[in-house]
């Protein structure tokens, strides 16, 4: 008689089959027919081959594709929201676009440190995070600014936290795009990439233990699937059933590096797959089915109290960001390509609310809105400095913390003249003097 499972791995099984037993979850059985012909634990595989067959390829994972290229949905596929809610879905693009041009140029003429835009993402964005519920919990990774404004996520809250005003949360301490919401449920982005997927994971594993009816959500690049962290999150989320989505922006380029050199698989897809989750791929420059996909993604998620992998294809149509010049890695004609009207979310979704004869003259609005949120943000204040350097870390400051800001406050004090503190708040830690700027 066989004793464990383990031991039938490392013997071939006569034919006809043997009376074994197997050990699982303490308690002894008897081995079915099945397992005798197939025992080893873990794999899809129903049979045996007889010359060696080495597997590298398969058919590949297809793309769902819902809106075509002239803005006409596919036959048999009905709007799945309504038509002024895709008007909104419109207009927050559009607001998107404009928001990263302005942003763009502000920093071009450096009045802020940094900026990345989102061109070419906005309906993978927008029309993905439209299929969630604001319950849920998103952990951004930095290029998912359309799904924060889809939640409420308002200009004055970019421009707070892009300029370090007295308004963002963050309080200064992170360089422009990190955002955060506590309000809208969205977690702080945080550069070091794909540190926030396990935390994904971790949250949807709460919402399941807790029976909530509610999905963790994170968002990422492509490149950061290559990171270290992503494999625990995924292959815990999968083993111990986290509800956890798992949104993969595949926008072609890790910085400089296309997709080409990042791997040689079926894209990111295929990652879910292997290690046995709900996965789908989706053409993310189609809001229709970037909204069906997700929401059908969020659907079985909770049903089945599992995660789901959801692989929007996009391109990513401006440079990396500000520090970045992508014509030194790619030809610009590539680029212009993506921002044809029928290959480009925002284009594309145009066409068909055209064809619904809707009116969308908004941009010159949204553009003016913008300039003036801006012009009025100029006349704010920074952030407390006592506040962002010296708070929140612990709940209560050490004795290093507290001399190093009495040398900060004392070497502010004695060099008033060379510091132009008008621009930051006064905190009470240290109600500097308001008017005190540098002596010219
Ligand atoms: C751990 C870590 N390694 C490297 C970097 C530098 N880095 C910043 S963004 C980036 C590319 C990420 O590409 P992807 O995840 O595809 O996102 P995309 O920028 O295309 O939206 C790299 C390598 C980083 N921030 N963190
Ligand atoms: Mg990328």
């Amino acid at each position: 008689m066989l004793q464990s499972s383990r031991f039938l791995c490392s013997h071939s099984l006569p034919p006809g089959g043997v009376t074994a037993w197997v050990r699982r979850f303490g308690s002894r059985r008897k081995l079915t027919a099945e397992e005798i012909e197939m025992p080893f634990a873990g794999v899809l595989a129903k049979q045996y081959v007889h010359r060696p067959e080495f597997k590298k390829t398969y058919e590949g994972i297809p793309i769902l594709r819902q809106l075509e290229y002239d803005g006409t949905l596919v036959d048999g596929i009905e709007l799945p929201f309504p038509l002024e809610e895709g008007v909104a879905m419109y207009q927050t693009m559009l607001k998107l676009t404009v928001y990263d041009q302005i942003m763009y140029d502000i920093q071009r003429q450096g009045r802020i440190s940094f900026y990345m835009t989102n061109s070419g993402e906005e309906a993978a964005q927008v029309g993905s995070s439209a299929a969630l519920d604001l319950g849920d919990v998103i952990f951004p990774q930095y290029r998912e600014l359309g799904v924060l404004m889809w939640r409420g996520f308002t200009l004055q809250d970019i421009v707070d936290q892009c300029f370090s005003l007295k308004g963002d949360p963050g309080k200064g301490r992170q360089m422009p795009v990190h955002y955060t919401s506590k309000k809208l449920n969205i977690q702080t982005i945080s550069s070091p990439l794909a540190t926030q997927i396990p935390h994904a994971t971790g949250c949807g594993y709460a919402f399941r233990m807790r029976r909530q009816k509610n999905c963790a959500v994170t968002y990422f690049g492509e490149g950061a699937a290559s990171e270290g962290d992503f494999i625990p999150a995924i292959n815990f989320a999968a083993t111990l059933k986290s509800q956890t989505l798992f949104i993969c922006r595949n926008n072609g380029f890790a910085i400089s590096t296309p997709v080409s050199e990042q791997y040689i698989g079926d894209g990111i897809a295929v990652r879910g797959i292997a290690y046995g989750i709900n996965t789908i791929r989706v053409d993310g420059n189609d809001i229709v089915a970037s909204y069906n996909a997700t929401k059908e993604a969020r659907r079985l998620c909770l049903e089945e109290e599992a995660p789901c992998v959801v692989e929007l294809m996009t391109y990513r149509v401006g440079h990396h960001s500000t520090s970045d010049d992508a014509s030194r890695y790619r030809q610009d004609e590539e680029a212009k390509a993506w921002q044809e009207e029928g290959m480009s979310g925002v284009g594309r979704f145009k066409r068909f609310l055209i064809n619904q004869e809707q009116d969308m003259k908004l941009a010159q609005e949204t553009k003016k809105q913008a300039i003036q949120a801006i012009r009025e943000g100029d006349k704010e204040k920074y952030c407390p400095i006592d506040e962002g350097l010296f708070e929140d870390v612990y709940d209560t400051p050490d004795w290093r913390l507290r001399e190093q800001q009495a040398h900060l406050h004392k070497h502010l004090e004695t060099h008033a003249d060379k510091y132009d503190m008008s621009r930051y708040e006064p905190s009470a830690a240290f109600p500097f003097p308001a008017d005190s700027k540098p002596k010219k």
